[in-house]
C-alpha cells in the first residue's frame, strides 16, 4: 500500500521554519525536523515532528523508512557570523548536512520511483565583492557575478548549490545503474530576512531585524554596522511565498538551479530612521564592529532577480513601506504588547 507522501522540513524551528510550516501544512503533510523541540503551535500543524541532527545518519535512515518523502525544504544551517567562530563545524553542518539530505532524496526517488523536489535556501552570502568601490560599481548583481564569498557560510552555500546541480544532472554519471532522473534541486539566494515573529541569531544581516525588535521592546540597540551599510532585505511572507512559488513551478520553465530574489535595500541608517518613526523613543546607536562590517561590505548592495521573474513569475509583494506598515509594525506591536 502506498503511504501518503510528506514534505520534510529541516531546521523547522528556525527563523523561516515557522512561516513555512504553517503555509505548507495547509496543503501537505509536513514532517518537521530540528535540533530543538518544535513549539506546540507548530507541532499541531505537522504530521510528525522529530528532534535530531541532520548529521545523524541513523535518524535519517529512520525518516526514510517511515515516510514517503516527495519534497524536502532543507533550512537547517549555521549562519554567517556563527560560522566564523567554528568554520569546520559550520562546514560539517552546512555541507555534510546538505549532502546527507541529498542522499536521502536520491534514496527516496529509488524507493518510490518519483522525483523528489529539493528546495534549498541559499544566500546573498554566496557573493563576494572585493571592496566598497567594487560593491558600488557592481550594483544589482546577477547570479553568475561576484562569486568570491569571504565567509565559510557563503562558501558552503555556493558549494551546496553546485552539489544540488550535480545531484540533479550528473549523479553517478558513469555507473551502469545511474538513476534516469536526478533530484529536482531548486534554490533561492535569499537576502537578509525580516520577520515579525522571529528574531534571527548567528547571522550578519541580523542588525535589521534586531534593531526593529529592540525598538518594539523599548530596548536600546547598538548597531554593529555603519549607517551607510547597504544590503538587500525582504519581509518574511515574500520569502515564504517565493519558496512555494519555486516549488510549484513546472520543471520545464526553470532555466537554472539558482535564483536571486529582491525586495528592498535600505542602508542601515535609512532603516533606523523608519524604525524611529514607528517607535519615536527608540535609541539606536551605531557602533560598527569592523569585522562584521567587512562581511556586510563584501555582500552586494542589491540583486538582479530578472531570472526568477521570467522563469517562475517571482514578484515581491512588500516594498519597505508596505512591509513596515502592513506586516512588521502591526504584528510586532501586538506581539510585544502581549509579552
Ligand atoms: C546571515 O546573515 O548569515 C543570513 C544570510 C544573509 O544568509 N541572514
Amino acid at each position: 500500500m502506498r503511504r501518503k507522501p510528506v514534505v520534510l522540513i529541516t531546521g523547522a524551528s528556525g527563523e523561516m521554519g515557522h512561516g513555512l510550516v504553517s503555509a505548507l501544512s495547509q496543503e501537505h503533510d509536513v514532517v518537521a525536523l530540528d535540533l530543538k523541540e518544535c513549539e506546540p503551535e507548530l507541532t499541531k500543524m505537522c504530521r510528525a515532528t522529530m528532534v535530531g541532527d541532520i548529521l545523524d545518519s541513523k535518524l535519517l535512515e529512520r525518516l526514510a523508512s517511515e515516510y514517503e518523502i516527495h519534497a524536502i525544504f532543507h533550512l537547517a544551517a549555521l549562519l554567517s557570523t556563527r560560522s566564523e567562530f567554528s568554520p569546520e563545524a559550520a562546514h560539517e553542518v552546512n555541507v555534510t548536512g546538505t549532502l546527507n539530505l541529498l542522499k536521502l532524496a536520491v534514496e527516496q526517488e529509488r524507493r518510490h520511483s518519483a522525483r523528489v523536489k529539493f528546495l534549498f535556501p541559499s544566500s546573498i552570502a554566496a557573493y563576494g565583492v572585493a571592496s566598497l568601490a567594487a560593491k558600488r560599481a557592481a550594483g544589482r548583481v546577477r547570479e553568475e557575478q561576484c562569486l568570491d564569498p569571504t565567509t565559510m557560510y557563503g562558501c558552503n552555500k555556493l558549494y551546496c548549490e553546485h552539489l544540488g546541480r550535480y545531484y540533479s544532472r550528473h549523479y553517478r554519471q558513469l555507473a551502469a545503474d545511474a538513476p534516469p532522473a536526478g533530484v529536482d534541486f531548486r534554490s533561492i539566494r535569499f537576502p537578509g530576512l525580516v520577520s515579525a515573529f522571529t528574531v534571527p541569531s548567528g547571522g550578519t544581516s541580523d542588525y535589521g531585524p534586531e534593531m526593529l525588535h529592540a525598538a518594539a521592546k523599548g530596548e536600546p540597540y547598538d548597531c554593529f554596522v555603519r549607517e551607510d551599510a547597504r544590503i538587500p532585505f525582504m519581509a518574511m511572507p515574500d520569502a515564504i511565498d517565493a519558496l512555494l512559488g519555486l516549488m510549484a513551478a513546472p520543471a520545464e520553465a526553470l532555466s537554472s538551479h539558482v535564483y536571486n530574489i529582491g525586495a528592498f535595500n535600505p542602508s542601515a541608517g535609512e532603516f533606523a530612521a523608519l524604525v524611529k518613526q514607528a517607535f519615536p523613543g527608540a535609541v539606536i546607536r551605531f557602533s560598527p564592529d569592523v569585522r562584521r562590517q567587512a562581511i556586510v561590505d563584501s555582500w552586494p548592495e542589491d540583486v538582479d532577480d530578472a531570472r526568477a521573474r521570467r522563469d517562475w513569475g517571482f514578484k515581491s509583494a512588500y516594498d519597505l513601506d508596505r512591509a513596515m506598515s502592513e506586516y512588521l509594525l502591526p504584528n510586532i506591536k501586538k506581539r510585544y504588547a502581549r509579552a
